[in-house]
């Protein structure tokens, strides 16, 4: 029996996890949750996560759910995804992750289900979601600003390959002028240094991800589940 039992579904904010528990060479056992039967909504996975969102990670500890907690636990944990707590680099490291899951990724998610913020109105969703794309924009510009100053910790490079990569593809139908991963030369080169990690290499085979799932990415071909 594994320690580590991650709830996942391919090309969900999972990977993420995935990514940093393969990198720590963390043995784990991954559980589908079936987005085509809403298996997120239903109480068993719901005891595990009462928000209904994926991913849920269980450890010896309980079950823990947010992407940004979980990188944090398994940081003190086992190190090497970021600094540790009395490190000099430890307020860079945690601003900037709070800011990529606080403030980025919740932007990202109002463009991917508007209507969970807006309601049902075609255009209010539009509205918002051009809105919270002219957000992400600039904070794409913070990003980049830092990360040509320095390299991100790797918790951080993980949980960012991953939006970069959703950035680029979703939602399906919809505009994207906004995002041009060649602007942000220092992201660029960072998602192509995550493609070269073999925590890549494993979720590629586990998630269908394709040949450059970062810096060029394609829509996933998963062995099992969907995306959606
Ligand atoms: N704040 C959450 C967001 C996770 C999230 O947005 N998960 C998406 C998949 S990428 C999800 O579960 N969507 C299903 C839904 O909203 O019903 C986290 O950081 O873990």
């Amino acid at each position: 029996m594994s320690r580590y039992i991650l709830h996942f579904a391919p090309d969900n904010a999972s990977l993420i996890i995935r990514l940093a528990l393969d990198a720590l060479g963390q043995h784990y056992t991954a559980v589908l949750v079936d987005r085509s039967r809403t298996e997120q909504a239903s109480p068993r996975y719901l005891r595990l996560n009462p928000h209904g969102l994926i991913p849920a990670l269980e450890v010896p500890d309980g079950p823990i759910f947010e992407t940004a907690a979980i990188l944090l636990w398994l940081t003190d944990r086992h190190g090497e995804l970021g600094p540790s707590a009395r490190s000099p680099k430890r307020a860079d490291f945690l601003k900037w992750l709070f800011f990529v899951s606080n403030t980025f990724h919740p932007a990202l998610r109002m463009t991917f289900y508007p209507e969970k913020y807006v309601g049902p109105d075609p255009e209010h969703q539009s509205r918002v979601r051009q809105e919270m794309q002219k957000a992400l924009k600039q904070h794409l510009i913070s990003i980049e600003a830092r990360a040509a100053h320095a390299p991100f910790a790797l918790a951080i490079q993980l949980y960012l390959a991953a939006l970069l990569r959703w950035c680029a593809l979703y939602p399906a139908d919809t505009n994207r002028d906004w995002f041009q991963l060649n602007d942000l030369p220092h992201l660029h080169a960072m998602c192509r240094a995550v493609e070269a990690l073999p925590c890549t290499t494993a979720a590629q085979t586990a998630e269908g991800l394709g040949p450059t799932p970062f810096s060029a990415p394609r829509y996933a071909t998963p062995p099992q589940g969907s995306a959606t």
